[in-house]
């Protein structure tokens, strides 16, 4: 081979290298800007609940997705404290990511009391189609003004009674029970209505007071009822399926306006895929829950559809008034939603 080819081919495997070394630098310029950080998600129920196994599936691809800069660290059962005191260390900084009940945010925003209103959608593929719509997205848009960003929905799912006084399979037996609901006005409202004692309570003190008679009974989807061993103290059930609560997943905006875009991709990503997940465990886990429950020896009623019609009936005028006050252009277009996506 002569000098000049020899020359040339020198040339272009330098060319070539220099190509590739920029190239790899390339890459490594192009490398996510993500710093090392711990995050802790705190979060009320149970570990071994279908969220709690999604808070952890969440926190292994926010691992992967960050080469494992971003470690998340969960702390279950209402360790960090209740959804409002989690919901307020997310505010002030101290916490930043949780998933609380839509019922705790209507006190920030009285437009998320709209999903403690009954009966409001008929099963979860409806719900699934007004949360991830416009209606949707609308209430967690109004959250950043609170200090709070909502990344989110998951699920918590449709509610069922307990109770450990009486059977309860038609309206009137609510009669005169000291029910424990969530903290707001809709809720207590609701069960006000239909002649309960209602008593609103955070989730973190309700097995005590199951246990201890403070309370007759409470409402929760089945999977919370198992998980967080209700059946112990609670030896009536009654599918009810009289509200659907979603869960939204929450960051502190406090912390997350001080991320790198990297750093806020890698969390929504992470939000996105553990939200499919959660919803399908949660769906699976909820229609397992009722066989465990009866095998507890916990006697099992239902509401029949007109016994549900009578309650819907009952609670028209309260539910009129609660229009008003949770705001009517959210209520409208949450229940119009629900219409459309039927
Ligand atoms: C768990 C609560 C719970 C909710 C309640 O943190 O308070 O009854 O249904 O799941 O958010």
């Amino acid at each position: 081979m002569d000098m000049k080819k020899r020359m040339s081919l020198k040339a272009s495997v330098l060319g070539l290298a220099a190509a590739m070394t920029m190239g790899l630098a390339g890459t490594s310029v192009m490398a996510k800007d993500i710093n090392s950080q711990i995050i802790r998600f705190g979060y009320g129920l149970a570990d071994s609940s279908p969220s709690g196994h999604a808070v952890r599936f969440f926190a292994e691809e926010v691992g992967k997705l960050s080469d494992g800069k971003m470690k998340v660290k969960t702390y279950g059962n209402g360790s960090l404290g209740s959804d409002e005191q989690m919901q307020n260390a997310l505010i002030g900084g101290s916490q930043e990511i949780t998933f609380v009940s839509t019922a705790p945010l209507a006190g920030l925003v009285k437009g998320f009391g709209v999903f403690d209103l009954p009966f409001l959608f008929d099963n979860e593929k409806v719900a699934d189609a007004v949360l991830d719509g416009p209606a949707g997205q609308k209430l967690l848009d109004t959250l950043p003004e609170k200090g709070l960003i909502g990344l989110l929905y998951w699920e918590n799912g449709f509610r069922n009674i307990t109770n450990s006084r009486h059977e309860i399979s038609k309206m009137e037996d609510i009669k005169g029970i000291k029910l424990r609901v969530m903290q707001n006005e809709v809720a207590l409202a609701v069960f006000n209505g239909l002649g309960a004692n209602a008593i609103p309570m955070p989730f973190t003190e309700l097995f005590t007071a199951l246990e201890t008679k403070t309370v007759d009974g409470q409402e929760n989807p089945l999977s919370t009822i198992k998980t967080s061993k209700f059946y112990e103290v609670q030896p009536y059930l009654t599918i009810s399926n009289h509200v659907y609560t979603p869960f939204v997943l929450l960051a502190s905006k406090r912390w997350w306006d001080g991320l790198t875009a990297d750093e806020q991709d890698v969390l929504k990503q992470a939000a996105k895929t553990s939200q499919a997940y959660q919803r399908k465990i949660s769906r699976e886990a909820d229609s397992n829950a009722l066989q465990y429950i009866k095998d507890q020896g916990v006697k099992v009623s239902k509401f029949s559809a007109e016994e549900k019609e009578k309650i819907r009936t009952t609670l028209e005028p309260i539910v009129a008034k609660l229009r008003t006050e949770i705001g009517p252009e959210t209520v409208d277009e949450v229940m119009q939603a629900a219409k459309n996506a039927q």
